[in-house]
């Protein structure tokens, strides 16, 4: 059962805003009436949605891509299209969203129920209707769909546990975890048996339940990378509270002593703030030790036993009352922030010698039309382009008479007087 994936990559897709429509009315057999083509529905937006029903990032390994449907395109009499069905992908808490190129978080998705607009459905566009004036009697044309957002995002996982296991291969954590909560890790009498984290919930009593996490044995090296170190590391990081687990029957006669000094040291090698972080330390397998090598170890700190469970309970209590302290002290779960700023408005930028662009979704849309080529659809372009400051923005930038603007696939030449 290999099913922990805790990075993947998601590409994201709103669906396209459906067509405006250009259509009138027929009054009679002959004559044309006004405008009545409807609006095309906007494109489905795709959200993500942290629930705790999901575990893993596996359903994206496979398959990255996911599309909201288009919005319908308008009809004649007045007839709007159907809006496209907006995504939820289901993602684990503790998902956090990078933009795969520039590395940016974009949001964390914490608590169950959190949900975060991952690529907006384009508008639909208008139909010819809406583009009558006192002076466009009969407008021609009617504005295109705009496209849904797309993106390429990076989800990573990192767990949401109360407590982390941390301690040398065979240690005993997977043993301790399957004790103390209904978690059946595999188990076994050599190091590296825990590939995956695995998570258990320790239920304390009706009112006190905490979550831990099996991570896989640290070694020497682990900050540097060493047996998968640092992929351990980042799951420990998110964990509230520490328990180290010392091995009191090392098979390399490593003493509980240097264990926890090399862990101490790998833990503040990655992040400093680590070594801050609430822990509790036990010395594990107490009932293959006898009184007097406990002694000549010299470890004078919390024992256990996973087999006879001596010591057990004593530090999940603990473990239970530095977890409700944190959760006390700190407000963990701040729940979705969204970092990304909205591209809209418009902006001007120089391409060549007299030649210029301009960005943002709100131009673009400007010129989305069916038809550009009619007059009327050209002087509607001009008063929405002049409404936006188009015209000032232009000068300020350096314009001259004649110069090329663009807009996407559109161009015209610049006159101040627009
Ligand atoms: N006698 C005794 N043996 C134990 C105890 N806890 C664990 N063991 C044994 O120690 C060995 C390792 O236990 P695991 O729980 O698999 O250790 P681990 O820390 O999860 O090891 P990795 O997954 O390899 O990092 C197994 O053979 C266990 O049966 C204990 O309290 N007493
Ligand atoms: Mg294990």
């Amino acid at each position: 059962m290999s099913g922990f994936v805790d990075e993947c990559q998601l590409n994201v897709r709103g669906g396209d805003g459906g067509a405006g429509c250009v259509s009138f009315r027929r009054e009679g057999p002959e004559a044309m009436g006004g405008p009545n083509g409807g609006d095309g529905g906007n494109g489905g937006n795709i959200w993500l949605v942290a629930d705790h029903n999901v575990s893993s990032l596996l359903a994206f390994r496979d398959h990255p891509h996911r599309r909201a449907d288009n919005g319908v395109h308008g009809k004649g009499k007045d007839l709007h299209g159907r809006r496209g069905e907006s995504m939820e992908i289901t993602v684990p808490m503790g998902t956090v969203v990078f933009d795969m190129y520039t590395g940016d978080t974009l949001a964390e998705l914490v608590n169950h129920g959190d949900r975060w607009l991952a690529a907006a459905g384009g508008r639909g566009g208008r139909g010819n209707a809406k583009f009558l004036s006192n002076k466009r009697r009969a407008p021609s044309f009617a504005e295109q769909g705009e496209h849904g957002e797309e993106r390429w995002l990076r989800l990573e996982l990192k767990l949401m546990a109360d407590v982390a296991l941390v301690g040398f291969p065979n240690a005993g954590k997977s043993t301790f975890i399957s004790v103390v909560s209904a978690a059946k890790p595999k188990i076994a009498n050599y190091p590296f048996t825990t590939l995956e984290p695995n998570l258990g919930v320790v239920r304390v009593d009706d009112d006190t339940e905490f979550v831990v996490a099996d991570i896989p044995g640290l070694i020497e090296g682990a900050s540097e990378g060493k047996g998968l170190g640092h992929q351990f590391l980042r799951h420990i990081e998110r964990a509230r509270v520490l328990c180290l687990l010392l091995d009191l029957a090392s098979m390399d006669g490593v003493s509980p002593q240097e264990q926890e000094r090399i862990l101490l040291n790998e833990l503040g090698a990655y992040r400093p703030e680590l070594l801050e972080r609430p822990r509790v330390t036990v010395g594990t397998k107490a009932d293959v030790v006898q009184p007097d090598e406990l002694e000549a170890l010299g470890w004078d700190g919390l024992i256990m036993s996973s087999v006879t469970r001596q010591g057990v309970s004593e530090v999940v209590g603990r473990l239970a009352q530095q977890v409700h302290d944190v959760r006390q002290a700190i407000e963990w779960a701040e729940g979705v922030v969204v970092l990304r700023p909205e591209a809209s408005g418009a902006a001007v930028e120089r391409v060549a010698d007299g030649e210029f662009r301009l960005l943002g979704r709100d131009v673009e849309r400007v010129v989305a039309l069916n038809d550009v080529t009619t007059p009327e659809a050209l002087s509607y372009i001009d008063y929405r382009l002049e409404r936006l400051g188009v015209p000032k923005m232009l000068s300020k930038a350096g314009a001259r008479e004649g110069d090329v603007i663009w807009i996407g696939e559109f161009s015209f030449e610049y006159s101040p007087d627009l």
